[in-house]
């Protein structure tokens, strides 16, 4: 049934940040958006594909709690209205969980919100933010959600590939930093050939 992974990311999804939400009654705030930057002149149609997260941080990541989270993918599928098909597997428990979300394009391109946000219990808004990227190596995004009146944020790693150069990992520690989130709050999920898109 179509339904199925959906729902199943949806529980998933929840337990993670119920979870999340317990350890960070007081998260570290969200950045000014001027802290963010945007990708100048996005292109929508070179950014689909597959990616793999290599790194994440946000005011919800605690390394202690999220050190084995294991590398995963996340492609993206252009629409014709320009949205995306965002589709995921998560290697969670010894299973492969796919899900997938929509992504709007928002006032300016490389700006997203997500789609059929009432599908989401809790979730009041939620935009993504393409901050940098050349499309064929790597590519940093943002992440900010409310959720029950608290702001959370996120920023991830994307690579064409499995590895991405030490510097690269460190612009991304360095770009955490400027947004206020401390190495505790950042992890590189390991790599595993579980679950992971050919
Ligand atoms: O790309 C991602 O990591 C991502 C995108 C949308 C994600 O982890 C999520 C929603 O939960
Ligand atoms: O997509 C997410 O799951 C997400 C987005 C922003 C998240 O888990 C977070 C901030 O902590």
């Amino acid at each position: 049934m179509a339904l199925g992974p959906l729902w199943l990311g949806l529980a998933l999804w929840g337990a993670l940040h119920t979870q999340a939400q317990d350890s960070t009654p007081n998260p570290i705030p969200a950045p000014p958006l001027h802290k963010v930057p945007l990708q100048p002149d996005f292109q929508n149609e070179l950014f689909q594909g597959k990616w793999y997260i290599l790194g994440v941080a946000g005011n919800e990541i605690n390394e202690e709690k999220h050190s084995q989270l294991k590398m995963y993918t996340t492609t993206y599928e252009l629409n014709e209205d320009n949205s995306y098909n965002v589709t995921f597997i998560l290697p969670w428990n010894q299973r492969c969980d796919p899900w997938g979300t929509t992504f709007i394009p928002s006032f300016q391109p490389g700006l997203f919100t997500l789609g059929n946000i009432e599908r989401y219990p809790g979730i009041q808004s939620y935009t993504v933010r393409v901050v940098t990227t050349d499309y064929n190596e790597v590519a940093t995004m943002f992440f900010m959600k409310v959720y029950n009146n608290q702001e959370f944020f996120k920023i991830t790693l994307y690579g064409r590939t499995k590895e991405l150069s030490p510097e690269l990992k460190e612009n991304f520690i360095g770009f955490a930093k400027s947004l206020g989130l401390t190495d505790e709050h950042i992890v590189f999920p390991v790599p595993n050939d579980e679950c992971i898109y050919k």
